[in-house]
Formats: C-alpha cells, structure tokens, sequence
C-alpha cells in the first residue's frame, strides 16, 4: 500500500505473543541427517485407499509438478519470520498419486531420527501447505531440511517437519513428538494455542 511502511503491514500478519527477530532462526531437535538420494524415498502409509505402502525415490519425487507458496512462519517460542518464498510439490498431488481410504481424517508426517507431527486432512490439504524443497528459489539447506520438509504456515511451525520420509494416513488421530510433549495437538498461532493443557474438547485425541 503506498506510503504504508511494510513493518505496519507485517505487524497487521504478525500472531499475538509473536516478534519478528533478525534473519531467519534454525531450530531443530537432534542432528542434521546426511541426504543420500540412493536410499532417500518418501513412504506413503496406513489408511491408503489401495491398501499398501507405496514409496517414491528421490527422482520420482523430484519429477513431480510443483508450485510456489509465500507465507509467514510462526514458531512457539515467539518467534515469526515473515514473507518466506518456499517451493515444492503440493500435497494434493501426492493425495492424487496415493489416495487415502475415503475415512481418513488425520496424517502424521515422519521425518529421519522419528520425529513427527500430526495434522488434520484439512491442513494437510489447505492450499498454503506445501512439502517444499526450494526456499527464496534456492534448494533448501541441509539444516532447514534438504530435500524436503513440510511447510504449514497457518500452525506453528513445529508442525512444519523439516527431513520428511513419511506420510502416514490415520483414521484417528494421533499425537506426533512435540503434541506428546505438552504442546498443542492443533497449534493454531492466531489462537495461541500453544501447550496441551489448553486443548478444548474435541481438538485432541483423548
Ligand atoms: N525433523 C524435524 N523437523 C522440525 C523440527 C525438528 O526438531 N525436527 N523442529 C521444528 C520446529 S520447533 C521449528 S520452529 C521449525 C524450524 O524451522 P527452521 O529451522 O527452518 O526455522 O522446524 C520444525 N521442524
Ligand atoms: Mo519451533
């Protein structure tokens, strides 16, 4: 908007509680895994329509179409960073490859090492999620997630696995590594909904 400095326009996208640091923070849990495109697929798993597993290597992957998302980032200890231009492969187009059974409701994404986190179908889905590979129309380094990490912008960014392997379809829902660890099952940052304790019915599983 002219004459409208672009920190007002930030502070308008920024959640209650969050600030918008210097650079970009990497924060992660445990070490940075090595990419070996030989071994490195991507499983989709559990409730599949089909009924099995189905895996894609590394240039079957790579191969699929891909879009572009600019969203703001919103990580539970406070910080936000804003405008990120992140580039990857939607998940519906995986959902097209690999249907789920029509009851599916929930997916936990898997990353190297076993962490994950759960979503429901619906933010899955939402058109700003993305498995990204690209950030700023650079591949993504090795600490952010080479070669591809989930992007959730709507939850906070715990949410947004960085090393993806995995997608496993879950008729209920289940908790991933930071909801069994006192943190939100849903962790929407325009409701702060940041610790467990403040899951109202119905937003966890019991
Ligand atoms: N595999 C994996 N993904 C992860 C994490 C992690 O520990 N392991 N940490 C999450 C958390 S808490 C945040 S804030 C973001 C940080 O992403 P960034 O390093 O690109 O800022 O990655 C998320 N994805
Ligand atoms: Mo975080």
């Amino acid at each position: 908007m002219a004459g409208v400095p672009d920190e007002m326009e930030e502070d308008r996208r920024l959640p209650p509680g969050q600030y918008i640091p210097r650079g970009r923070p990497v924060v992660h849990y445990g070490r940075v895994p090595t990419f070996r495109p030989e071994r490195w697929n991507l499983m989709v798993f559990g409730a599949t329509a089909a009924g099995g597993n189905a895996t894609l290597s590394w240039p079957e992957f790579a191969a699929l179409p891909r879009v572009k998302v600019i969203a703001d980032f919103h990580c539970v200890t406070r910080f936000s960073t804003m405008g990120n231009e992140w580039g990857g492969v939607a998940p519906s187009t995986l959902m097209e490859l690999f249907p789920p059974a029509p009851d599916v409701r929930h997916v936990m994404i898997w990353a190297e090492y076993g962490y994950s986190a759960n979503l429901r179908l619906s933010d899955f889905t939402a058109p700003d999620t993305l498995f990204a590979t690209e950030l700023d129309e650079e591949p993504l380094s090795p600490e952010r997630g080479h070669p591809v990490r989930m992007i959730v912008p709507h939850l906070y960014a715990w949410k947004s696995v960085k090393w993806v392997r995995g997608v496993e379809y879950l008729r209920e829902d289940r908790r991933g590594f930071w909801e069994e660890r006192g943190y939100h099952n849903i962790g929407d940052p325009w409701r702060e909904q940041r610790y467990s304790y403040q899951e109202e019915p119905g937003e966890g599983p019991p």
